[in-house]
């Protein structure tokens, strides 16, 4: 089963950092039943510095579509054995949905099937060249599905994170939330949550500004990433609110996790401007209990923090 890790991609998209221009990296599928079409066009692709998947007929290439983290360009032979093109094309279309990758589909066509062209486009393609294809209008026509696919991951970069911490913000914390609970409640594993709070934060903005106090939140939010597994989920859920999922664990678990990171946060202050910062932070640990909502085990991991700022701060409780 498919699971969503879009969101909880750590790093913003290629272009916004380091990596822009030249295509290092890129991924590109070509999806082609013919050998040597095939051999051709991986060969012009890999010299112009794409990493190129390759499917050798239809249903090879929406398996490699509809993985977690699939090539964001294809390049799709209409006529293949199984699935064709068209039909490819249509089932990717049908699976984009909101928060996802997009994929710029480029369909190979042979010259003078225009009704099919048509089909093609109608199914989704969002372009297509006619066989025997031009190598350099190819090239071109690739490089402006680049275009709108790097501006669709910035697009949905900025969309699911927060821009202080880098974080998922609370929207796209909480659908991902919503999924794990829906997979909790089908395979029977434990999820828990934790709601995790600056403790006494308004006097670290009053004593030292509140550009520190976004340093602070800042550091949190690494020690967060720092601390957790690859396949836990976290977001900042307000101001100096962070909200942890914990996918198969109990809450016994996940709370051993928050020991961890809170005794990381209080052990390590943060080095600002000369001063040594020092800041510590509270967890309410909630366990689905594989019935209720989403809200009611939020409430419980808030009602648990609650608990632990009333017993003194700088505590888990669970
Ligand atoms: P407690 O231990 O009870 O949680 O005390 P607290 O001071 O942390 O809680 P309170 O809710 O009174 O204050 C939270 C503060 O967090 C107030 C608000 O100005 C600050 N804050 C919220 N978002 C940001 C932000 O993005 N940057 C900075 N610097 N401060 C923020
Ligand atoms: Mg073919
Ligand atoms: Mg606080
Ligand atoms: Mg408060
Ligand atoms: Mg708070």
């Amino acid at each position: 089963q498919a699971r969503a890790f879009e969101g909880r991609k750590r790093t913003p998209p290629a272009t916004e950092g380091g990596q822009t221009g030249g295509q290092e990296g890129m991924r590109i599928l070509v999806a082609e039943d013919n050998r040597s079409s095939r051999m051709m066009l991986t060969g012009f692709l890999q010299q112009k510095g794409y990493e190129v998947e390759v499917a050798e007929d239809g249903r090879r290439a929406l398996d490699l579509l509809l993985q977690d983290d699939p090539p964001r360009l294809a390049v799709l032979d209409w006529m293949m054995p199984g699935l064709e093109g068209p039909e490819v094309v249509r089932w990717v279309r049908r699976a984009n949905q909101r928060d996802k990758h997009y994929t710029y589909l480029i369909l190979l066509t042979v010259r003078g099937a225009r009704e099919h062209l048509l089909q093609g486009l109608e199914a989704g393609a969002d372009d297509y060249v006619i066989k025997p294809f031009d190598p350099e209008e190819l090239e071109m026509r690739i490089a402006s599905g680049r275009r709108v696919v790097e501006l669709h991951e910035q697009l949905l970069y900025a969309a699911t994170h927060d821009p202080l911490s880098g974080l998922l913000n609370r929207r796209a914390l909480l659908e991902q939330e919503e999924a794990e609970l829906t997979r909790s409640r089908r395979t029977g594993e434990p999820v828990s949550v934790a709601m995790m709070d600056l403790d006494r934060f308004k006097a670290i903005n009053d004593r030292y500004g509140h550009l520190a106090g976004d340093e602070v939140l800042r550091e949190a939010a690494r020690l967060i990433q720092c601390n957790l597994r690859e396949y836990d989920l976290c977001g900042r859920y307000g101001g100096e609110e962070f909200l942890l999922v914990f996918p198969g664990a109990s809450a016994f678990e996940a709370a051993q996790v928050c020991e961890r990171l809170r005794f990381r946060i209080a052990d390590a202050p943060l080095e600002y401007q000369g001063q040594s910062l020092a800041f510590t932070a509270s967890f309410g640990v909630a366990e689905y209990d594989r019935i209720g909502s989403l809200d009611a085990l939020n409430a419980a991991a808030d009602e648990a923090l609650y608990r632990a700022k009333e017993a003194g701060r700088d505590r888990v409780v669970w």
